[in-house]
């Protein structure tokens, strides 16, 4: 049976450990388990209706979606039609306050919001976990954007995937961190993240990538514990540079960084010389965000807003999880 049109909103997140190839990909299993913060204030609210035959309709920002974008986002759908047991074609429609394709994680915060809004669209009330199970199918990263906070996704070790999920390590309020956001290219992205991870895993450093996950992510988790930004924010850096090493020994190579990615990485090693606790994260793209105290995010934006060819700085707090809008 299905219900009423139904809109849910998720928050992007942030990767400390990061999640970068897969042991399955057709069921987007990690090779490795990561640990992320998510963001608040950059967000993506999505629309489901399943009212109708014919093919489903996507409008994103108002514009129609078609080709693999509107390919990938019905096999979503169809996983939740089987799932509810119907067959009706939906009509979703999504806005975003985060700019999408160039490396913010845009695609963590549409899954998340469209397993939510789709589930309860088609008639079901997913618990969390099995949200989080869900929401992975469409892209790795949005099981862990199912949740707010501090948020461990597993790598498990089952074939059906039905072990990797992700959990709330620990709630938003836990910890009151920021995180800078410097913008350095808004073009989309040359190589999304799906390809980049395929690629990756002909890198001769991808065995050494997978080897060292359990020992971050025993570090993040205990760092998280006791709130050491010192040790959490050295980790992240770790994990990001060793994600990008990765990519510049695979073939062809994978590089993300523009200019201004690395002189945004000098200025944040700077700041650590002049006594600023920042520590910088780059994902599969040129942006940097830099991990901080509350009492330094100003200090931070002013530092990278100065960086020859920033474009804009932003700051978040963390936020919650998924959530029904109406
Ligand atoms: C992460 N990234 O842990 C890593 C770090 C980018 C760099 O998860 O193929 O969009 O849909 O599972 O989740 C981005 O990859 O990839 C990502 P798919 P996804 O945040």
């Amino acid at each position: 049976m299905s219900v009423a049109a139904t809109t849910a909103r998720a928050n992007v997140n942030l990767a400390l450990v990061k999640y970068w190839g897969k042991r399955d990909p057709a069921l987007n299993l990690p090779a490795t388990g990561s640990i992320s913060i998510t963001l608040g204030g950059l967000s993506v609210e999505t629309e489901v209706d399943f009212n109708g035959s014919g093919p489903d309709r996507f409008e994103i920002e108002g514009a129609e979606a078609v080709g693999d974008e509107a390919r990938r986002l019905a096999t979503f759908l169809d996983l939740v039609r089987r799932e509810a047991g119907i067959q009706e074609r939906a009509r979703v429609s999504t806005r975003a306050t985060v700019p999408r394709g160039i490396g913010l994680a845009s695609s963590a915060a549409t899954f998340a919001a469209l397993a939510l809004a789709a589930t309860r669209a088609a008639g079901l009330t997913l618990p969390p976990p099995a949200l989080s199970l869900l929401a992975r199918r469409g892209s790795g990263s949005a099981a862990r954007s199912v949740y707010g906070g501090f948020v461990e996704w597993h790598r498990g070790a089952r074939q059906d995937g039905a072990d990797s999920l992700a959990e709330p390590l620990a709630p938003p309020d836990h910890w009151d961190i920021r995180v800078v956001v410097a913008i350095t290219d808004t073009a989309p992205k040359g190589v999304s993240s799906r390809v980049g991870m395929a690629r990756a895993a002909s890198s001769p450093l991808f065995p050494a990538w997978v080897e060292g996950a359990e020992a971050d992510l025993a570090e993040a988790r205990t760092s998280i514990r006791k709130r050491d930004l010192e040790a959490l924010g050295l980790l992240a850096e770790h994990s990001a540079l060793k994600m990008h090493a990765v990519g510049l020994g695979a073939r062809p190579p994978l590089l993300y960084w523009r200019g201004a990615t690395i002189e945004c990485m000098h200025r944040v090693w700077a700041l650590r010389q002049e006594g600023t606790q920042a520590f910088f994260s780059i994902d599969a793209g040129p942006q940097v965000k830099v991990l901080c105290a509350p009492e330094d995010a100003i200090r931070v934006m002013e530092a990278l807003g100065t960086v020859p060819g920033v474009q804009r700085v932003l700051t978040c707090a963390l936020g919650g999880g998924a959530e029904l809008v109406r």
